[in-house]
C-alpha cells in the first residue's frame, strides 16, 4: 500500500480509488466481463476496439476498461474464490455511478454427463457448499448445528434477461464448432464450493475433511446441479443484496468431469476460449442498462 486511506469502514485513498482493486470513478464502466484468469482477461481484452485503461493491484486485481463495438466495458479478472468476488463487486459497486451489468465467465467441473469437457454452462441459479466449520471444531458454540461437515444453502437467481442474452450469443458462437467443442447446456444451477479441494468433494488424505458424500448430498438436495465451482453464485446473491442496482449472469467452459474424472484437452481451451469471451462481449452489449433501471428481468414463475 503506496497511499494514506482514510474510512477503515470502505478504505479509499484521498483520490477515491478502492484499497484492493485500486480504481477509482471513471475506470471501471458498467458493463463487465469478469473471469478469474489474467490471461482470460488479456486474451478477451483483444477483442475490445480501444483500451483506455489498464491497472493491476497488488492484491491481485486486474481491471481493463475500454470499449467494445462502440460501447464501454472494464474486462476484470479478480482470482479465485467467495471473498475475492465479495472485494470486486462491493468495490466495483462503489466506485460506478449507475446501474451495473456483470457476467461471469469461468470454467468449471461437470456434475452432470449432459456437459462433457469443451461443453459451456449456463446456469439459471446458483448455491453454495460451506465447510462447516463448527463440525470440524472441538468447542463448537453450538452443537446443534455442528452435526453436517457441509452445509448447502438455497439457490439465488441470475438475471434473467441477460442469461437469455448469453444463451443466445453463446449457441451462435458455438454452433458449426468441431466435436468436443460445445454444447452451450442451460437452465441448471450452478454450486460454488467455498474451497476448490474439501467443498468440492476432492479426496484428500493428507486431511481430515469427512467429504465422501458432499456432491451426492449436493445433488440430492439440488438435483439440476450442472457446475461446480468458486464464484458465480456468490456473484449472484450479492446482485440480489445490492438493492437493485447490479444484474448478473455467468457461464463456464467446463473443464474437469467430475461424473467420469476426466480432464479437457488444451488444444480445446485454445478454440474454445475465445469464442466463449467474445460471445460474453457480444451479450453485454446488448445489455440495456435502461431497461434494467426500470423493471429489472426475473425469472417467469
Ligand atoms: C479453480 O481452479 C478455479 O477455476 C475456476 C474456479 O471457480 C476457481 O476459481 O474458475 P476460473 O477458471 O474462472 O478461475
Amino acid at each position: 500500500m503506496k497511499e494514506t486511506l482514510t474510512n477503515a469502514n470502505f478504505p479509499q485513498d484521498a483520490e477515491g480509488h478502492v484499497y484492493h482493486i485500486n480504481v477509482k470513478r471513471g475506470q471501471v464502466a458498467n458493463r463487465i466481463l469478469t473471469v478469474g484468469d489474467h490471461h482470460r482477461a488479456r486474451a478477451i481484452a483483444k477483442h475490445l476496439d480501444q483500451i483506455d485503461f489498464e491497472r493491476s493491484s497488488q492484491r491481485g486485481f486486474l481491471t481493463i476498461t475500454g470499449r467494445y463495438k462502440g460501447i464501454p466495458v472494464s474486462i476484470m479478472a479478480i482470482g479465485m474464490g467467495n471473498c475475492m468476488m465479495d472485494f470486486f463487486v462491493r468495490e466495483s459497486r462503489a466506485v460506478v455511478d449507475g446501474d451495473i451489468a456483470i457476467i461471469r465467465f469461468g470454467s468449471c467441473g461437470s456434475l452432470t454427463a449432459r456437459a462433457p469437457p469443451g461443453s459451456v454452462i449456463v446456469p439459471k441459479a446458483g448455491y453454495c457448499i460451506r465447510r462447516n466449520l463448527d463440525y470440524f471444531c472441538d468447542t463448537p458454540l453450538n452443537p446443534a448445528l455442528a452435526d453436517t461437515p457441509y452445509l448447502i444453502s438455497g439457490t439465488f437467481p441470475a438475471d434473467a434477461g441477460i442469461t437469455e442474452l448469453l444463451e443466445t450469443t453463446l449457441k451462435a458462437a458455438l454452433e458449426g464448432q468441431q466435436a468436443d467443442v460445445g454444447p452451450v447446456i442451460t437452465g441448471g444451477l450452478n454450486a460454488d464450493g467455498c474451497s476448490f479441494y474439501s467443498a468440492q468433494g476432492r479426496q484428500d488424505p493428507q486431511f481430515w475433511d469427512d467429504n465422501q458424500d458432499v456432491i451426492k448430498t449436493a445433488l440430492a438436495t439440488h438435483p439440476t446441479t450442472d457446475a461446480l465451482e468458486m464464484e458465480t453464485s456468490m456473484l449472484f446473491h450479492l446482485a440480489q443484496c445490492a438493492k437493485g442496482t447490479v444484474r448478473a449472469a455467468g457461464c463456464m467452459q467446463v473443464f474437469a468431469d467430475r461424473v467420469n474424472n476426466g480432464f479437457i484437452r488444451p488444444e480445446i481451451v485454445k478454440i474454445l476460449e475465445p469464442l466463449v469471451g467474445k460471445a460474453v462481449l457480444d451479450a453485454l452489449v446488448l445489455v440495456d442498462l435502461e431497461a434494467m433501471n426500470e423493471a429489472g428481468t426475473v425469472w417467469e414463475q
